[in-house]
């Protein structure tokens, strides 16, 4: 039976969520909230996640929060086929460090960064933010030394790539804000291949197409 995905368009955590569910092939039921219409503060979906953010799923009545989380449990739900982890035990485990890293190092400033431009705060401030982006940029220019991030395509590029498709999509639609050298070179060459993947096209997010 068809798990139930709630997913929010432009929310990188649920895109996160929505390549796994393709990579994977598990049959999900699509079920779109609106932030502005302030669907995920309604009572119906505030019982599948008390903390009123998506991504979440059901599954045969079990609900699931937290991106992360749903992510692994996907990949123990559905052990045939694509992997989201790698078989190899130091990948697997380089690759779920990536993905912390990716919550609690990378998306707290991308975040910052993203209000500062999108609320046009002032230019030292806008300045300030986009210094501390290019800081933590650094370490995953260091950690990109092929076409994936660790091992073959896996859980961690689907957590990285929805972050830097967000920085480049604020970067193309504010260009005087946002310098255009931001993402460093492997970075962006990285970024380029997976936005080519048929699951990437797949899952843009909604508003953007
Ligand atoms: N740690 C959470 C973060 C989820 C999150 O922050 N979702 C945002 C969208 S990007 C959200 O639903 N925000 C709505 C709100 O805070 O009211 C995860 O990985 O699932």
């Amino acid at each position: 039976m068809a798990l139930d995905f709630y997913y929010g368009s432009g929310s990188p955590f649920a895109w996160r969520v929505w390549l796994a569910l393709e990579h994977k092939g598990i049959p999900y039921t699509f079920k779109l909230l609106s932030f502005d219409a302030g669907d995920h503060e309604k009572p119906a979906y505030t019982v599948v996640n008390p903390r009123h953010k998506v991504p979440a799923i059901v599954d045969g009545g079990f609900a699931l929060y937290e991106s992360a989380a749903i992510v692994e449990y996907l990949e123990e739900k559905k052990t045939g086929g694509a992997r989201l982890f790698s078989a190899d035990l130091r990948e697997r485990a380089t690759q779920r460090r990536l993905i912390r890293e990716a919550d609690s190092y990378f998306a707290p400033p991308m975040e910052t960064m993203l209000e500062a431009v999108m609320e046009k705060k002032s230019p030292t401030e806008i300045a300030a933010a986009v210094h501390k982006m290019r800081a933590e940029l650094v370490h995953w220019e260091a950690a990109l030394d092929s076409d994936h991030l660790v091992g073959g395509l896996s859980a961690a590029d689907f957590t990285l790539y929805p972050l830097v498709a967000l920085i480049e999509r604020i970067g193309q639609r504010n260009p005087v804000a946002m310098p255009a050298d931001l993402l460093p070179p492997r970075v962006a060459t990285w970024a380029a291949r997976m936005r080519e993947l048929p699951i990437v096209q797949k899952t843009l997010p909604p508003h953007w197409k």
